[in-house]
């Protein structure tokens, strides 16, 4: 069997602001000790718990085929694929995950990105929104799962945002790249999806032949365990699975223009990536949107 030596993360335990900002300049990940772990967020959030507070809410969850995280060309939750999006109350979903653990099903499904001050707002007072960037976040709240048979994941994509991801239950896998080459990352430009932030490589699949330019070396492995945060730069290639049942929070801040000049290559990053996007725009109005939502906060 082919297998895949990964680098290491830096980690920093409870940093000042100060000391946030001098590594957040290297325009790297990495992982912060020490915070999280002390919200109430960590101590309380049961199922029992989440069900008291939010379970009547009605939210949007995806359900896929069998297999269908496997097939590299599922690379976004396309509904033509086989993955399907039902509206059900909060607490179905979770009888629902706690049925398909126990029962080891082998379809699947993923509660992602619902919007935390939305959906949650009952829970706002658990969590102590990080303070490093001095902008107002925009939270999302993911709960999924993993059994013998499935895995709920994000294929492999990018973000035109700061990324403070927090791990509240639970433990969730990141595998890292840095965005050296663009096209390298085989996004599908071959098509009018508009999906130029993601990737058709699954880098879990290992297929060298298939995908010869993917940056396999790269690869930064990261088990965020519960009351760990993880930072993702804007740009950096991820890639998210769940080991275990398990809930997260991610903030997401805007890329400010002057912020360019602040962090080591990130303008060299941006500049490998536009002219792509740009092409791409001209045949797609999904990629426009796209092209339009990368220079969007820049400005403000
Ligand atoms: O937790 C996940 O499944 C994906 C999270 C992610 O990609 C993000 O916050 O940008």
């Amino acid at each position: 069997m082919k297998t895949q030596a990964s680098k290491s993360i830096l980690k920093i335990k409870n940093p000042s602001t100060e000391q946030f900002l001098e590594i957040w300049k290297q325009y790297q990940p990495f992982l912060i000790e020490g915070v999280a772990e002390h919200w109430d967020a960590c101590h309380k959030w049961s199922n029992d718990y989440l069900i008291d507070h939010c379970g009547s809410k009605v939210m949007s969850v995806v359900y896929f085929k069998k297999g269908f995280l496997d097939n590299y060309k599922n690379f976004a939750y396309d509904k033509n694929n086989g993955a399907d999006e039902k509206k059900m109350q909060y607490k179905e979903y979770i009888k629902d995950i706690e049925n398909k653990i126990s029962n080891n099903d082998d379809t699947g499904c993923y509660l992602y990105e619902v919007d935390f001050e939305e959906y949650f707002s009952e829970l706002i007072g658990d969590v102590t929104y990080p303070k490093y960037l001095n902008r107002k976040p925009w939270v999302n709240l993911w709960h999924g799962f993993s059994n013998k048979n499935f895995t709920s994941a994000s294929s492999l994509h990018f973000d035109r945002i700061y990324n403070i991801y927090a791990q509240i239950r639970g433990r969730k896998r990141f595998l890292l790249f840095p965005p050296s080459n663009y096209l390298s990352f085989y996004p599908p430009l071959d098509d009018s999806s508009g999906m130029g932030h993601n990737s058709k490589v699954n880098p879990d699949l290992l297929q060298f032949e298939l995908f010869p330019k993917f940056p396999w070396q790269e690869r930064i492995e990261v088990v965020l365990q519960p009351g760990e945060i993880l930072y993702i730069p804007p740009f950096w290639w991820h890639h998210v699975t769940a080991v275990d049942e398990n809930i997260s929070l991610s903030f997401w801040y805007d890329i400010k223009l002057q912020d360019f000049f602040r962090q080591k290559n990130m303008l060299k990053v941006f500049f490998n990536i536009a002219p792509h996007y740009i092409r791409h725009s001209i045949s797609s109005e999904g990629s426009l949107w796209h092209m339009m939502n990368l220079f969007k906060g820049m400005i403000s």
